[in-house]
């Protein structure tokens, strides 16, 4: 196993429904570590610029609405196959298909609004680490 890091957002409906401490809590009881964090609401041109990959997709416009619609937390997560934990602990992308237990199943309320992101891989997550934290990421304290 190769210790990792990924970036992990809280989404706007999951931070609304007061639902951070208890999604982080789930990383924690995974075995990852919150390295950084940070809580800011994203403008358009960052949300957009974030998930540019998904520009011109059917669902682009409401996905940058949402993400603009309140707060969002964001934080890089440090452990074992960080990418993959991440996603497991989230759950499948569309909520009707997360397993249950999982955070998607828990806290999504609909596709659009399903409470959590992830990087999809080791490269992307360090393009999104960078994003989200250009200054660099403090190593952790074992
Ligand atoms: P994320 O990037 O947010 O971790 O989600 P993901 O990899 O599981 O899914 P992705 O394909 O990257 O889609 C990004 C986000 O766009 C919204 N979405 N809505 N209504 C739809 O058809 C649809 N498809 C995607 C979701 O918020 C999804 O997480
Ligand atoms: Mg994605």
């Amino acid at each position: 196993m190769t210790t990792e890091r990924t970036l992990s957002i809280i989404k706007p409906n999951a931070v609304a429904k007061n639902a951070i401490g208890a999604i982080l809590g789930r990383f924690e009881a995974a075995g990852l570590h919150v390295v950084a964090a940070r809580m800011l609401h994203l403008s358009r041109e960052q949300a957009s610029a974030f998930y540019a990959i998904h520009q011109g997709k059917p669902f682009f416009e409401e996905l940058v609405g949402f993400m603009t619609s309140g707060p969002v937390m964001v934080q890089v997560l440090e452990g074992d196959d960080a990418v993959a934990k991440n996603r497991d602990i989230m759950g499948a992308t569309n909520p009707a298909n997360a397993a249950p237990g999982t955070i998607r199943a828990d806290f999504a309320d609909s596709f659009t609004e399903n409470a959590a992101h992830g990087s999809d891989a080791p490269e992307t997550a360090e393009i999104e680490i960078a994003f989200f934290f250009p200054e660099g990421v403090c190593p952790r304290t074992r």
